[in-house]
């Protein structure tokens, strides 16, 4: 059982306000590797050949070789008992927001509505000539790197470095942030921005801020209170199985 202060029991409880950011560490108790750390897709250095449109441009098939890789791989992963209980708070107090950075389509699959995904989604592709996206859960792709009808290269519908987020989705969990009275970040390295600023925004309006993580991170020194746990493990206990 892990330990949690009668503060943040108490805000649990209440329920006003709770905004819950999450990234990859979020999911890898469904079997998802992360970006950064041990197991780090990104650990030789690739990510600049990979989650870029330039890497896109100079090699349209690698980056998929790694995006269908990836599709192939969550395409066989569920929500785990921590996405859970998050849609279950979530339908109990449904001005909870959840913010996502991951792109695996988990909490949406755990039931949670309204997800605010900042970074895209791994089943969603675009075209590259009307830059139209749509969904395509086609596992495998019949080919790689594939085609729209257009004939035009498809790429995912996710968002690479140097590339801006969906319309409205940083300026939804910005005001998310300003106005929650708890903000969880859970499962982040919490390095890449936007996304990274929001905790700042939440602590400097006031909120009480909380890390859910398995290891210190950058946001750790300012949090309110950090819970060194796997948050699968963590999330039940905290916001009710
Ligand atoms: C942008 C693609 C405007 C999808 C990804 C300052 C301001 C603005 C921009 C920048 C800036 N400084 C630098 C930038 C540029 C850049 C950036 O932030 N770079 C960083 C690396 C310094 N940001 C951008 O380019 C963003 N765009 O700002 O546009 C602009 C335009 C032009 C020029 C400038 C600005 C776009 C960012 C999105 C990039 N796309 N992915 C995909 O293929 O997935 S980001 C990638 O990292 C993933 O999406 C992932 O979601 C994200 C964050 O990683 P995490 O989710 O935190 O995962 P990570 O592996 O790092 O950490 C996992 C954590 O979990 C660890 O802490 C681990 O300990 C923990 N953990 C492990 N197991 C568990 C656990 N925790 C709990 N339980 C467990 N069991």
């Amino acid at each position: 059982m892990t330990a949690f202060s009668a503060r943040l029991r108490e805000l649990v409880e209440r329920g006003r306000g709770v905004v819950a950011l999450t990234g990859a560490g979020m999911s890898a108790e469904s079997g998802v590797p992360t970006f950064r750390g041990q197991s780090g897709f990104w650990e030789d250095g690739s990510v600049e050949d990979l989650a870029t449109a330039a890497g896109f441009a100079r090699d349209p098939r690698r980056v998929w070789d790694w995006y269908e890789a990836r599709r192939i791989q969550i395409s066989r992963c569920a929500p785990n008992a921590g996405h859970l209980a998050l849609a279950r708070y979530g339908e109990m107090h449904p001005e909870m927001r959840l913010v996502t950075q991951n792109v695996d389509g988990l909490h949406a699959a755990a039931g949670s509505g309204r997800v605010i995904a900042l970074h895209g989604d791994l089943f969603r592709v675009r075209c590259t000539r009307d830059g139209l996206s749509r969904e395509d859960r086609r596992v495998p792709l019949p080919e790689i790197p594939p085609r729209c009808g257009c004939g035009a290269l498809l790429r995912p519908d996710v968002v690479w470095f140097g590339e801006l987020l969906p319309e409205g989705a940083m300026e939804e969990a910005t005001e998310a942030a300003r106005r929650c009275e708890l903000f969880l970040s859970i499962g982040t390295s919490a390095v890449v921005y936007p996304a990274a600023a929001l905790p700042e925004v939440a602590k400097r309006r006031g909120a009480y801020l909380v890390e859910i993580n398995i290891e210190e991170t950058p946001l750790s020194p300012v949090a309110d209170e950090v819970i060194l746990a796997p948050a699968a493990e963590a999330l039940p206990d905290l916001l009710g199985a």
